[in-house]
């Protein structure tokens, strides 16, 4: 792989036709491997979301690009009712939290964020059961139109908990990430969620590494690009 593309966190909600645009233009025009690390959606709902307005036409969009390029969706917290559809539907791959690839001589594991955020333990509770095969087959039960009013509540409800959480509980481990790059052999650790990207060098004498994605606002996609090496943060605007 010559150059290899990691977005995530576009947060992309109902009715964001221009921001839904904006993506298809930055896919349409990268003919690389592509990582979408989770919360493209603000959230969805299940599968009758992809029949509101403009989502349906991203979607078809997304089917004929997954036949283009490999294209990669890693669920975040808050879409990951999306991941089945990608894959039976779009025809796109679906990974996991700890999914490993080699980008020229490191070997780099991919996470959502969510996961390595171990102070919350509430939230990771909570989302052992969401994200079971229960609830994703009363999602596909419920009325569409329901869904998403669920979907809107629960984000309502959610970024309200957020709010009275205390900042730690909700940030990066890096004694946690450290440990996985550690038992899994691997360098570098790529991940998103919390909206603050940087780059932090864990360890000094063995070079194991922490990129941590940007989120996508307005209609600015924000990414981490591998290209000629190296790790380079980019963004391209489409106002
Ligand atoms: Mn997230």
């Amino acid at each position: 792989m010559i150059k290899v593309i990691f977005v995530a966190d576009l947060h992309i909600d109902i009715g964001e036709v221009g921001r839904l645009q904006a993506l298809e233009l930055f896919i349409a025009s990268q003919q690389v491997p592509i990582f979408i690390m989770g919360d493209l959606f603000n959230f969805w709902a299940g599968n009758a979301q992809g029949n509101l307005g403009y989502v349906r036409h991203f979607l078809r969009f997304l089917r004929k690009e997954c036949k283009q390029k490999p294209i990669f969706f890693l669920a975040g917290n808050r879409d990951f009712l999306f991941s089945p559809l990608f894959q039976k539907r779009l025809g796109g791959k679906v990974i996991e939290d700890g999914y490993s690839l080699e980008l020229g001589k490191n070997r780099v594991v991919l996470y959502h964020g969510d996961a390595l955020c171990t102070g919350d333990k509430s939230y990771l509770a909570m989302k052992k059961w969401l994200q079971s095969q229960f609830v994703y087959y009363l999602s596909r039960l419920i009325p569409s139109n329901l869904c998403v009013k669920i979907g809107r509540k629960f984000r309502q409800q959610s970024k309200k908990a957020t709010k009275n959480k205390d900042k730690t509980d909700m940030s990066l481990d890096y004694n946690h990430i450290s440990n996985i790059l550690d038992n899994a052999n691997h360098d570098i650790l790529i991940c998103g969620h919390t909206h603050e990207p940087h780059h932090k060098i864990l360890n000094e004498t063995d070079q194991k590494q922490l990129y941590v994605l940007p989120e996508c606002k307005n209609m600015c996609i924000s990414y981490l690009e591998w290209s000629n090496n190296q790790f380079v943060y980019k963004e391209k605007s489409y106002d």
